[in-house]
């Protein structure tokens, strides 16, 4: 589909959880800061994911939930998301159905019934209706309750049902798709479940245009952020006045909530990788790894950077430092389509075994980034268009010092680009910025 096409479909706003206006920006906004590309994705982008779904899917029909999770606070399921762009409807089902002869009825999109009572409470529901098609880009629109009928005359039909939501382990629930499809194949004879649940992930990995734009509006928003806090942070400052100074300029630039609970730990509580409390003290001669991001249209960044309390490291802390930074810049550099996560982390890892620190990296080298902080499965390919974080640490509970650098990387068809590289990261830079306070 052209761009010219995707323009003109109608458009609509698909802010991932609470919908806010966009503020106006243009006071006081520093130049540096720049418009984002796109604020949201076009309708024509998802129906051209579910048209890919659909062309995957051979004669296989395939269920894509968006659960029901999270009650009032529903949280729609990132797959169906990905593919619809609906983040309020709780319980919605999408079937494809490839061997329907009706082409308009082989992406048909499932609403629960109207509640007209719960609806007053949770939302006002619509009425099915042209305009609700047109406006979800749907062309067949029906309510769950007949979903089974519809499921079944699928099945009969294919005789092949396909998972498309990742297998979980023995210990969680059944994925809905799977758990369906096995009532189905009792029912009626010679139906086959297959695996199909490469199909999805690979999709979400590969970003569009327009949503690694998102991502970097999202991580440009965090960079303002960052910017405070280490304007903020002083000998007893706190922990908790960080996290504010981080927060509070994120709303105050069009972020749309947290990418995840921001971590915001001093002397020994930087040595805690998952570390919530944020109340501690700042205290002189302490660093403070901070690990957060800014959400905007549904998109996440992840970034960590490890600041001195008082402005300056000390020549030891700086020698860890720049170990963790070489670390990081052969990730980095290790980053190209076809790698693994595991080659990259090697690379980190060497340079940080190297230097006899190598017991003090316990943890990965980063992950996939995207509608999720950790989205999708690490071991999904990075292809161009992926985007991913490089994090190594050093973590020494016994000198109270832990040391994290994060950076969020766009794997593009030549090698990479650094898509958070304007926020400062090399010693000189911080002091730099820490002295301007
Ligand atoms: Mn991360």
């Amino acid at each position: 589909m052209s761009k010219r096409t995707l323009t003109a479909m109608p458009r609509r706003r698909v802010l991932h959880e609470r919908a806010a206006p966009l503020p106006d920006r243009s006071a006081s906004r520093p130049a540096s800061f720049p418009e984002p590309e796109h604020t949201e994705i076009m309708l024509g982008e998802y129906m051209q994911r579910r048209e890919r779904v659909l062309k995957s899917l051979g004669k296989s029909a395939a269920l894509v939930f968006a659960g029901t999770e999270g009650g009032e606070h529903f949280a729609v399921n990132p797959f169906f998301f990905h593919l619809t762009g609906i983040a309020n409807e709780s319980g919605a089902v999408l079937l494809f159905d490839p061997t329907s002869d009706d082409p308009r009825k082989r992406v048909i999109l499932f609403l629960r019934p109207l509640n007209p009572e719960a609806d007053r409470w949770d939302g006002l529901r619509e009425h099915l209706s042209g305009a609700l098609r047109a406006r979800l880009g749907f062309r067949t629109v029906l309510r769950t309750t007949q979903l089974p009928m519809w499921l079944a005359n699928a099945a009969r039909r294919a005789k092949s049902l396909a998972c498309l939501h990742p297998f979980v382990q023995h210990t969680q629930n059944v994925t809905e798709d799977l758990a369906t499809y096995r009532k189905v194949a009792e029912r009626m004879v010679g139906v086959q479940i297959e695996d199909r649940t490469d199909v999805l992930p690979r999709m979400r990995a590969a970003k569009s245009r327009t949503e690694i734009s998102l991502i970097k509006h999202a991580i440009d928003i965090t960079h303002e952020g960052f910017l405070s806090a280490m304007r903020t942070l002083a000998p007893d400052v706190g922990e908790a006045a960080i996290q504010q100074s981080l927060e509070q300029t994120y709303a105050s630039r069009g972020g749309q909530g947290l990418a995840f609970g921001s971590i915001v730990g001093s002397g020994l509580n930087a040595t805690v990788l998952h570390y919530r409390a944020n109340s501690g003290p700042t205290n002189a001669g302490e660093l403070v790894v901070i690990d957060s991001g800014a959400k905007f249209g549904g998109y996440c960044a992840d970034i960590t950077r490890t600041l001195p309390v008082n402005g300056r490291f000390s020549r030891q802390q700086r020698a860890i430092y720049d170990v963790v930074l070489m670390a990081q810049e052969a990730a980095i550099n290790a980053c190209r389509p076809g790698a693994s996560l595991w080659e990259i982390d090697a690379a980190a890892r060497s340079v940080i075994e190297h230097a006899d620190l190598g017991d003090f990296f316990i943890h990965g080298i980063g992950h996939h980034l995207g509608l999720e902080v950790h989205d999708i499965d690490p071991r999904t390919p990075l292809e161009p268009g992926a985007v991913v974080t490089i994090e190594p640490g050093v973590y020494i509970p016994d000198q109270k010092l832990g040391i994290r650098i994060e950076d969020d990387v766009l794997i593009t068809s030549r090698g990479r680009q650094v898509l958070s590289e304007a926020i400062p990261k090399t010693a000189p830079e911080i002091e730099r910025v820490m002295g301007e306070r």
